[in-house]
């Protein structure tokens, strides 16, 4: 089954988005996302001037080989605008070969593990109490699961809270330079533990609370708040140091059993070898799209059980919907499977651009039975909404001095 086309698309239906659609010769199409928040346009090059005239005429079926092409034979096999690349064009050969053999990819993978797929929504707020209320809100509508982060006292927004805007449609997609953010670790070490102290005394400890640091912290620093935080049972602290330096965690995880997730920015396997092989994690959180698709991602999922690791794929709504079905199929056959972060896609734009349907009942996500991924592409609608350059934002100490992202 021969690939005769590879059309890649570019839209910013509230925020940008990188669509790959492969085309075989018998007219089936399967789609990947090649999205890489703040930095598209490289990974949209590296598909069509060096990845694209590469694969015409192979053989569609051939994933792990296509994979090993892409990534061996390119001789710089790392970084993470090509391994999106190779992780857009693995995910489009996986939803070809589900079409054709009219099965859903979760099929392919050895069935079902699972009924639904739990996800945690986000609770963001300018104060406690607006958190909280939302937390509220999240409970009602029956989540098992719930990310709180809440913007500092008397500072401009902390990152994961929406910077005073109602939504992340409002928020991603609309920042033609990266926002400068201000940071004050002891502020934040001072305010967090407050918030989950208030969130139990509320709403008691069925619900699952989890909270993501960012990075912002030194590995002392996070051991402290960990522990300050063990009180309020977690169900996972997210990247509570970066991982350019494993050994972080080692140390936390001597100080702490607050569970630790990180990986949403890891792109292959060996970046988080080391932390999975020493359970210094207890979540890995790698995406499909920049992780390299779903072929190395199933291998992840299988070392990770080894070492009673569990899948918690990266959720954020700068990961396409394309992206988010991947990992719905993922999720439901992952033995080890943890939790998935939802956002939700909830604007009309972006639901006029990407087909798909989920259902939310009692905190678990359901979807059609589709063959492949189940989700389609309008090219038409998609051109309404052309690309609008746009930035994560930048932080920086009190002093002045950049500090992690
Ligand atoms: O870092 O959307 O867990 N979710 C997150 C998100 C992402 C950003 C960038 O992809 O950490 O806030
Ligand atoms: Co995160």
């Amino acid at each position: 089954m021969k690939i005769k086309e590879i059309k890649i698309f570019v839209c910013c239906p509230g925020r940008n988005f990188v669509t790959v659609k492969v085309i075989t010769e018998d007219g089936t199409s399967g789609l990947g996302d090649a999205t890489l928040n703040g930095r598209e346009l490289a990974v949209v090059s590296y598909l069509e001037d060096h990845v694209v005239p590469c694969l015409i005429g192979r053989d569609a079926h051939q994933i792990e080989d296509i994979w090993q092409y892409l990534y061996k034979g390119a001789y710089w096999q790392n970084g993470a605008v090509s391994i999106a690349a190779i992780g857009a064009i693995d995910m489009a050969l996986w939803d070809i070969k589900g079409k054709l053999a009219n099965m859903p990819v979760y099929q392919l993978l050895g069935g079902k593990s699972r009924k639904g797929v739990t996800v945690y929504g986000h609770a963001n707020g300018e104060s406690i109490e607006e958190t909280l209320q939302n937390l509220e809100t999240f409970i009602k509508n029956g989540y098992k699961a719930v990310r709180l982060q809440c913007a500092l006292p008397n500072t401009k927004g902390t990152y994961g809270t929406m910077e005073g805007k109602k939504n992340y449609y409002e928020l991603q997609g609309n920042r033609p330079l990266p926002p400068e953010q201000v940071w004050s670790t002891t502020k934040y070490m001072n305010f967090i533990p407050e918030l989950f102290k208030q969130a139990r005394e509320k709403f008691g400890y069925d619900i699952h609370l989890c909270h993501d640091v960012h990075s912002r912290l030194t590995p002392i620093e996070a051991s402290r708040l960990c522990k300050l935080l063990e009180p309020y049972k977690l169900l996972f602290i997210e990247d509570a140091v970066t991982t350019e330096n494993p050994e972080g965690y080692k140390i936390i995880r001597e100080h702490t059993n607050t569970p630790l997730a990180t990986g949403e920015k890891f792109n292959t396997l060996w970046d988080a070898k080391e932390m999975i092989q020493n359970q210094w994690i207890d979540y890995v959180r790698t995406a499909m799209a920049h992780g390299g698709g779903l072929t190395p991602l199933k291998k992840l999922a299988d070392f990770a059980a080894l070492y009673h690791v569990r899948t918690a794929p990266h959720g954020a709504p700068d990961l396409s919907p394309v992206s988010f079905m991947g990992h719905m199929h993922f999720n439901l056959w992952a033995p080890n499977f943890g939790v998935q972060e939802f956002v939700g896609f909830g604007t009309p734009e972006i639901n006029e651009v990407f087909i798909y349907k989920i259902e939310l009942k009692e905190g678990l996500l359901y979807m059609n039975d589709q063959p492949g991924w189940g989700i389609e592409f309008d090219e038409k609608a998609a051109k309404k909404y052309p690309y609008k350059r746009s930035y994560l934002p930048v932080n920086r100490l009190e002093d002045g001095t950049l500090w992690n992202w």
